[in-house]
């Protein structure tokens, strides 16, 4: 009898292509980034910083309602947005916000997704994507639905979705994930492994020594890469991209990764499941430190530039809660017009009763 795990897990090493000090060890895979995308990218990933900490200050005042930190996560979120088209279609998870931002949604919009107003859910015209998924892996089987959709119809785009290292084990992600397999669905799945489902270790969610090996019993390519490396993990969802318009079918991709903040704002306490150890080792890591030094070197970023970028951010922030303060509340009438085109008889009724409460 063939004893074959050791053999599969062997080939799931992380992928990288800048390591923690700045400095290229993988020449080879170098994408190919002009001056002024290497210089956006370092950008997003200082404005979402940015975005991060006030959301958490907002959220602390009570002018923000449901809000996942991002600190950490940002080469795995905004790298591999990076890689995308306006085309694609972009199913995040709770966490995933700023790729929701970067991909077109305002930010005011995304301040009423936290307060839980409808029109947080609002996509504007021509922006592809759901709202955040707070169901875990849910969005797995809705991305390969509508990657396997654009692969019938022959489109040059992608479906692309994120869920946590948890979420991987939810029935939901290896429903997709094989139903994408077996029909060469247009789809890139993104595992951001930050080593926790809220306090639970990845440790002990799986016996799986990687995650990306997860995609093997399903048929399709997986990859394990640094996501503390904007660029790894830049080339690696391109490539993905590539393969899948190609028709070459999907792919998954374990980001390595850490957030430094509490699961979510709701009362999650971290020191009771983390050392300050393992966040000082991880803050080495840090994406947006290595990137700019990477950047420095080349003579493409200065102290200066960023400052310009942190005092857009909160300038940016600053208008869309004011936007967001603005916008007319949410009323029952609008809970009840948003469920059905036309109305069943009941809510008929219940129409009516809240239409006249709401305009005493
Ligand atoms: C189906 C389902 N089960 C449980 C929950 C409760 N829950 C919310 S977040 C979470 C942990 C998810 O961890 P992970 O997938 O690693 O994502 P992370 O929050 O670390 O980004 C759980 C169990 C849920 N939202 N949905
Ligand atoms: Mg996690």
């Amino acid at each position: 009898m063939k004893h074959v795990l050791k053999n599969v897990e062997k080939q799931f090493e992380m992928f990288q292509i800048l390591n923690e000090e700045g400095k290229i060890v993988n020449k080879e895979a170098m994408p190919d980034l002009s001056d002024d995308e290497l210089k956006e990218l370092m950008r997003r990933m200082v404005y979402t910083r940015i975005l991060d900490q006030r959301s958490i200050a907002l959220n602390r005042q009570g002018r923000l309602g449901f809000y996942a930190p991002t600190a950490g996560q940002e080469a795995s979120q905004i790298a591999s947005h990076f890689a995308l088209k306006k085309e694609d279609f972009l199913l995040p998870a709770y966490r995933d916000v700023p790729q929701l931002i970067w991909h077109g949604l305002p930010l005011y919009q995304a301040f009423l997704f936290s307060r839980g107003h409808f029109h947080g859910n609002q996509m504007p015209e021509g922006v592809r994507a759901l709202s955040p998924q707070i169901i875990i892996g849910a969005q797995y089987i809705q991305a390969t639905g509508i990657g396997f959709g654009m692969k019938m119809r022959g489109k040059d785009a992608v479906a692309i979705t994120y869920t946590g290292d948890g979420g991987t084990s939810q029935g939901d992600f290896y429903e997709g994930i094989n139903f994408a397999g077996a029909y060469g669905a247009n789809c890139i799945f993104v595992v951001q492994n930050n080593g926790f489902a809220i306090s639970v270790p990845r440790d002990k969610q799986t016996a799986a020594k990687t995650l990306a090996q997860k995609a093997v019993a399903a048929g399709i390519e997986g990859i394990q890469v640094d996501g503390m490396d904007p660029l790894a993990v830049y080339a690696v969802t391109k490539h993905a991209r590539e393969r899948a318009v190609k028709g070459e079918g999907p792919m998954l991709i374990e980001t390595i990764t850490y957030r430094y903040g509490p699961h979510t704002m709701a009362g999650d306490d971290p020191t009771r499941y983390r050392t300050s150890d393992l966040d000082t080792e991880w803050e080495k890591k840090d994406p947006l430190v290595r990137f700019r030094r990477f950047l420095e070197d080349k003579k493409l970023w200065s102290e200066e530039e960023e400052n310009k970028v942190i005092e857009q951010a909160k300038a940016d922030i600053k208008e869309a809660i004011k936007k967001a303060d603005k916008y007319p509340k949410q009323k029952v009438t609008d809970f009840i017009g948003n469920m059905f085109e036309e109305l069943p008889s009941n809510l008929q009724e219940q129409m009516e009763e809240y239409k006249a409460k709401e305009t005493k």
